[in-house]
């Protein structure tokens, strides 16, 4: 298991050791910012940024795209107008900044500002996608989804989940591999409540040790106040910290070197309790 992860600017330490980073979630869409129908102005996103670094965020994933269930498509003129100029903003601030995105020409105009690892909900599947990462040295992360943002929880069905997203990780490795893009830079996300029941969650939660000793890549979790917390606690998005924090702490107990929350003091904490109390901590 390689013990690193080139990032861009960045070679981020993930030994089964070191503490697991966490990944601050920095939304630029209308639905993220409360009191009105407007996208988030820079400011607000910018102070939110920094908000997350000062509580101790290893990394910032700046999304321009709401990939809830059943949101809507963003188009790639609007994700780019929410994007880029966060993305420009924040290029200084001493941490690993992340793009989440699924479209090749984000990804490309991304890396162009200095991004430093993209985050693909869609594994790298999009034609171009492959093409828009390879001259660069950014990290990727590697996700699974079952169909689309728009159908996936419809009825997700799976002949063995950890089987069927192992299989399907390991098929976009290789292909990635064999376009030239270095392991070095990859790691793999099950992809949490992306056409997952909450039993689909569970057995994926309860097995990341099935996709680590498969794939022999460093892991990414993202729970972070998903409806299969809510399924668990009966409580709204807004309730969900404690509920995340628990499921951050399971997902680094089973393997996961980076977890990716919206609740980052608090998560950060809880891991450095976790760190401290293990046998072989770094
Ligand atoms: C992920 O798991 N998730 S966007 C619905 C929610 C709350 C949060 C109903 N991007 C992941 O965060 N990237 C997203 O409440 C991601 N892994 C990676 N790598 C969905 C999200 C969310 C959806």
């Amino acid at each position: 298991m390689q013990e690193f992860l080139q990032c861009g600017r960045y070679r981020l330490a993930l030994g089964p050791k070191d503490r697991p980073l966490v990944m601050g979630i920095l939304n630029i869409t209308p639905d993220s910012f409360s009191d009105s129908g407007q996208f988030m102005p820079l400011d607000s996103a910018l102070d939110r940024a920094e908000q997350m670094i000062a509580e101790g965020a290893d990394m910032i994933d700046i999304g321009g795209e709401s990939t809830r269930p059943g949101a809507p498509v963003v188009s790639l003129e609007e994700e780019l107008r929410r994007v880029m100029p966060t993305l420009y903003a924040l290029r200084d601030c001493g941490k690993p900044l992340s793009v989440d995105t699924y479209k090749p020409e984000v990804m490309k105009e991304a890396l162009a500002a200095g991004a430093d690892m993209i985050n693909d909900i869609n594994g790298f599947n999009a034609p171009g996608a492959l093409t828009a990462v390879n001259e660069s040295d950014c990290g990727l992360c590697i996700m699974h989804m079952q169909r689309d943002p728009q159908t996936m929880q419809a009825a997700p069905v799976y002949e063995d989940v950890v089987r069927n997203v192992t299989d399907y990780l390991r098929q976009r490795v290789d292909a990635m591999a064999a376009a030239g893009i270095s392991r070095a830079r990859m790691c793999i996300d099950p992809g949490f409540g992306f056409g997952k029941t909450l039993a689909h969650n569970l057995e994926l939660l309860k097995n990341l040790e099935v996709l680590l000793q498969e794939l022999q890549l460093p892991l990414l979790a993202g729970m972070s106040r998903k409806t299969m917390i809510g399924m668990l606690i009966g409580k709204p998005v807004e309730q969900r910290a404690a509920g995340s924090v628990a499921a951050a702490l399971v997902a680094a107990a089973h393997g996961a070197r980076i977890v990716r929350v919206h609740d980052v003091a608090a998560t950060v904490d809880a891991l450095k309790v976790w760190q401290a109390s293990r046998q072989d901590a770094a």
